[in-house]
């Protein structure tokens, strides 16, 4: 027998990730064509859903809003160690890697067909991609496998000596062909008799290579070419579903409410550098969600049906719903996973159509406690009925600061509703309402260890200062928020000394959170600021402190500086 050495280690690695990377590209590329979803979204999805409480709340705390990228990152570090592994064991047989590779095509499979936005075409993105990896796989490792082009290179370099010149340079192609032909019968009959001696080029140093290393490397240029190619070609075709035209669209035509609101007073705000803007600019605001992707809904196809406990189920177009009478509110609106001094707080004036009067018209039962409502890509969110239908202003918003929803703030339709964290009221991209109780259904953060009920705990922030400040004269400013209550007082203390009333600028209403400052005399060194904000209600806010979870962080905010 011929001696069969194993590729080395880094080569089968090589060979395995390409091979993963090939399957990836070509599952994105079919992905694109028929319009499903990546595996390695579909994978990120799945570990959005499923991530325990204390991974999500420390992967919010360290990425922040960065950590859907690190999420997605991490999956793709993951797939290649794993493919490397992959090829690695193919080196004790090929059959190996390609179980492994279709075991992950089945993977994607599962995660695919669990996520909600799964047709009968969302199979085979994973599918296609596992058979192209394999196809991969097993071809690079016959370039890594010993010999048969060494052999048939000698049997040319024989085949050749052995013609006549004139005629081999007459019909070279011809006798080539022929010679090559010829080896492969005759190398198989060899094999069992003779023992070939390895040719030089085998030999590097005195180390035996069992494999062409510029063999190996070309596949694996021509494997990376295909998975850049295959993977940039799908992200593209999937950018058909992009919506931003559509957008533009509403944009062109947004019609006015007819009950417009007047302008903001000019007190809301007191122009501090650093403070937070009364209004949020939209690009600023905050963004909350499990979309990985965000999701592309057109207009012209989005439905709003509502349904469960009503006199009669009823299903709303685009169209219909913005020929209501739209109508504008300044809502604050507060993630339950805001830390104290967090950032998931933001202010916008919306526009909209209010939702109380649309669940009229499909007639909510008495007996019913809770809209369950789910978003274009399956996420669900469970809000008190009594809250929405109380008279304040829950809405169905389509625009945002006078702009056209973001697609990443819930184009084309979104719900406000003051008073209550996002989780709990504001499905962005909302398609369906199920009217229903909170004893016979769940939405989504419920099973994962949030509240049912998430009414907004009064809260407040230090904008300024928040590290250093010139000795003397200073201003402590920041913002408080207790929607549908609103802020009655602020109260600032420094180092411990006595709680000073702070002033508070202008707002439009309850449901907006509120500026306060307070001019302070700092003298040199480190000094400890807290706050705490009063409630419409006259609560003030809890000194105890406690994590998000499960129903909203509490505590008075701090922030240590110093004046130098
Ligand atoms: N479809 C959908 N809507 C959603 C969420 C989500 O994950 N999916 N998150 C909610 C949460 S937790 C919050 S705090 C708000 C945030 O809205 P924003 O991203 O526009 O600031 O959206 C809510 N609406
Ligand atoms: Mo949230």
């Amino acid at each position: 027998m011929e001696p069969r050495t194993r590729p080395p280690g880094w080569a089968a690695a090589l060979a395995g990730v390409t091979a993963g990377a090939v399957a990836l590209g070509i599952a994105q590329l079919v992905a694109g064509v028929f319009g499903g979803t990546s595996p390695i979204i579909a994978v990120g999805n799945s570990a959005v859903d499923n991530t325990p409480l204390w991974l999500k709340e420390w992967a919010i705390r360290t990425f922040g809003e960065n950590d859907k990228n690190v999420l997605i990152g991490g999956i793709l570090v993951v797939v290649a160690l794993l493919a490397a592994a992959l090829g690695v064991l193919s080196r004790r047989r090929v059959g190996f890697g390609v179980a492994g590779l279709w075991l992950f095509g089945l993977v994607g499979m599962v995660a695919v067909l669990t996520g909600a936005e799964a047709g009968p075409l969302a199979i085979l993105p994973p599918l296609i991609g596992a058979g192209a990896g394999a196809m991969t796989l097993s071809s690079l490792f016959r370039r890594l496998e010993p010999p048969p082009w060494a052999e048939s290179e000698r049997a040319e370099v024989l085949a050749a000596a052995k013609t006549d010149d004139s005629h081999a340079a007459a019909e070279s192609d011809d006798a080539h062909a022929a010679a090559e032909h010829d080896d492969s019968h005759a190398a198989t009959e060899r094999d069992d008799s003779e023992k070939p001696e390895m040719p030089p080029v085998m030999r590097a140093g005195s180390e035996l290579h069992a494999f062409s290393r510029r063999r190996l490397l070309t596949g694996v240029g021509v494997g990376v070419g295909v998975a850049g190619v295959s993977g940039i070609a799908g992200q593209l075709l999937s950018g058909r579903n992009d919506v931003s035209g559509a957008r533009t669209a509403v944009a062109k035509a947004l019609p006015t409410a007819a009950t417009p609101l007047p302008p903001l007073p000019a007190g809301v705000e007191f122009k501090i550098p650093n403070l937070s803007p009364f209004s949020t600019p939209n690009h600023d605001f905050y963004r909350v969600d499990t979309a990985l992707v965000v999701p592309a809904v057109d207009p012209k196809s989005w439905t709003l049906k509502i349904h469960g406990m009503v006199d009669k189920p009823i299903e709303i177009t685009f169209d219909d719903l913005i020929k209501r009478p739209l109508m504008e509110a300044d809502v604050t609106l507060t993630c339950v996973s805001n830390e104290v001094n967090g950032p998931y707080v933001g202010n916008a004036r919306w526009l909209g159509v209010r939702m109380a009067d649309v669940l009229r018209e499909a007639g909510l039962q008495a007996n019913a406690d809770m809209l369950l409502s789910t978003s274009s890509d399956g996420w669900t969110c469970g809000t008190p009925i009594d809250i929405v239908m109380d008279g304040r202003d829950a809405l169905f918003a389509i625009a945002m600061n006078g702009e056209v929803l973001p697609v990443s703030h819930g184009f084309p339709v979104r719900q406000v509703v003051p008073g209550l964290y996002g989780y709990v009221s504001a499905t962005k991209w909302v398609t369906d309402i199920k009217v229903t109780r909170y004893d016979l259904d769940e939405a989504y953060w419920t099973p994962r260890g949030w509240s049912a009920m998430g009414p907004i705990k009064t809260g407040s922030r230090i904008d300024v200062p928040r590290n250093k400040v010139k000795p003397g004269r200073n201003t402590i400013a920041g913002v408080a928020w207790a929607q549908h209550r609103g802020i009655e007082k602020v109260e600032v203390q420094v180092d411990d000394g006595d709680w000073r009333v702070a002033r508070l600028a202008e707002v439009p209403g309850p449901d907006t959170w509120r500026q306060w400052a307070i001019d302070w005399d700092f003298t040199p060194g480190l000094h400890t600021i807290r706050c705490r904000a009063t409630d419409g209600t006259g609560q003030t806010q809890t000194a105890n402190g406690a994590p998000p979870a499960p129903n909203g962080a509490t505590g008075y905010p701090t922030v240590l500086m110093e004046a130098v």
